[in-house]
């Protein structure tokens, strides 16, 4: 049997009940075995595949925290300290009700690979909690965010474990865990990027993810001769990747003509008005229904999976995991869409991925698409470091570069090992001899 099943066949064995994980590690380890033929011998000495694939620490811990009617509540919080090999632990921290282990497994495991990727030293990890923020008050916000950091930081700290936003956790939620860490700690210290202006956050990485993407997404569009003007473009969601990459599309020419949440999506054909979104998601943390009331033309549907029926010749998922299925993946093929980049983690299930790769789609997936939110949250850290800021048009820069380094990587590697034009093992392959080679160089650890 090869290496490759070997190990898949193991980790499907241990971790049947983590589907997420068990997808993750599927679409990396298929992607690797062109490296992990060619390079059979040492990967297998050294146990690379086996050791790649399970978290170095996981931690898990009770939250309580009394809500506005003075009950006690309790949720579970994690930290998954995936891999180190190339720097400390980096990764978001998710608040949603869907959390657990598997979901924050396939999220850190895919965090390896990505950090790699930018080319900067961070290593992989990933945390969260199965609270909702969702209609809590914010003094109920505040109240989990101190108790998941009276936990949490012990484990954490800038040369060690860097925690961050993802889903449910954007500037109020860091302001709040900083403020703990530093009342418990007594460090004032970059231990969590995406914090606020005011008190060492950098310019540029509330956008960064949602403008690295599309910075992408141009580089991709270049080599096929195309640009973004003109472009109608679909996007899900409408938190903070969504509304960043809608603004970077915008300014570059495309038309949106979608955004949705967990309820339903609306159509804008006379093109998305980033304002009215930003009221209604950043200010109030309203529903999108409510833009079709604010803007006449726009059409509100229920139910998020039709947004991929919406005709486009660009897709960027920056919603959720597994949003797009097979029957979406075809519906958006038959509509003439032909470029596909991955705001969120895994949206595409692998049959979806499958059937853009199918359709010589440009497929860029979201390890490589949306690397720019934690690449400048690595820049976070160095200004952190050097105790200064930089500009955001240093920090703009410095994405777009490494959006434009990732591209290179990612189409070289899926080159060299004959599979030009698919990045999805470009961007397994470039993300994962990194972070070998540092593991065979630090030795069995
Ligand atoms: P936010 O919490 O800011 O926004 C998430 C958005 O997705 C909301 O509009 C939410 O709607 C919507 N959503 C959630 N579940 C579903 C669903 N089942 N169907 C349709 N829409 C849904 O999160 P982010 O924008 O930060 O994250 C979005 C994705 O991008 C995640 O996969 C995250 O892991 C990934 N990501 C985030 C980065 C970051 O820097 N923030 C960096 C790289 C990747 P609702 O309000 O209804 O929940
Ligand atoms: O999925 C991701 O890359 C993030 N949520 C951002 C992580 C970070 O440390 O900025």
């Amino acid at each position: 049997m090869s290496y490759v099943d070997e190990v898949m066949e193991s980790v499907r064995r241990k971790y049947a009940a983590e589907p997420e994980f068990l997808q993750a590690v599927s679409e990396v380890l298929e992607s690797l075995r062109a490296v992990v033929e060619a390079n059979e011998e040492k990967y297998r000495k050294y146990g690379i595949l086996e050791r790649i694939v399970e978290p170095e620490r996981i931690i898990t811990f009770r939250v309580p925290w009394t809500d506005d009617n003075g009950k006690v509540q309790v949720n579970r919080g994690y930290r998954i300290e995936f891999n180190s090999a190339i720097g400390p632990y980096k990764g978001g921290l998710r608040f949603h009700p869907t959390v657990n282990q598997g979901i924050l497994k396939f999220l850190g495991f895919e965090q390896t690979f990505k950090n790699s990727l930018t080319g900067l030293p961070i290593g992989g990890g990933k945390g969260g909690s199965d609270f909702d923020p969702k209609g809590k008050s914010d003094r109920e916000v505040m109240a989990f965010c101190q108790s998941f950091m009276t936990e949490l930081y012990r484990h954490i700290g800038p040369d060690t474990d860097v925690p961050a936003g993802d889903m449910g956790v954007g500037g109020r939620e860091i302001g709040y865990l900083y403020g703990q860490y530093k009342r418990i700690t007594g460090r004032y210290e970059g231990v969590l990027t995406g914090k606020g202006l005011t008190y060492g956050g950098s310019l540029a990485r509330t956008e960064a993810t949602g403008f690295g993407l599309v910075y992408i997404v141009e580089e991709m569009l270049k080599h096929v001769g195309e640009k973004l003007e003109g472009k109608r473009v679909v996007v899900s969601g409408s938190g903070n990747v969504a509304i960043y990459a809608v603004k970077k599309a915008q300014e570059l020419g495309a038309k949106v003509v979608t955004m949705s949440d967990s309820n339903g999506y609306i159509v804008d054909e006379n093109g998305i008005d980033l304002d009215v979104i930003k009221d209604i998601k950043e200010v109030k943390r309203g529903r999108i229904k409510e833009y079709a009331d604010r803007v006449p033309g726009s059409v509100y549907h229920e139910g998020s999976k039709g947004v991929w029926g919406v005709k486009c010749d660009i897709a960027l998922p920056c919603a959720t995991q597994n949003e797009i299925d097979l029957e979406s993946a075809r519906k958006l093929v038959e509509n003439g869409c032909r470029t596909v980049a991955e705001g969120a983690n895994m949206p595409s299930t692998l049959e979806a991925a499958a059937c853009f790769l199918e359709n010589k789609l440009n497929y860029m997936p979201a390890k490589a698409a949306n690397a720019g939110g934690v690449a400048v949250s690595a820049l976070e850290m160095s200004q952190n470091s050097e105790r200064l800021s930089w500009s955001f048009e240093q920090v703009d820069g410095m994405l777009k570069d490494i959006m434009i380094n990732i591209y290179a990587m990612t189409s070289e590697a899926a080159k060299k090992y004959g599979h030009e034009g698919d990045f999805v093992v470009g961007a397994n392959i470039a993300g994962f001899e990194k972070v070998a080679e540092a593991m065979i160089a630090q030795g069995v650890c």
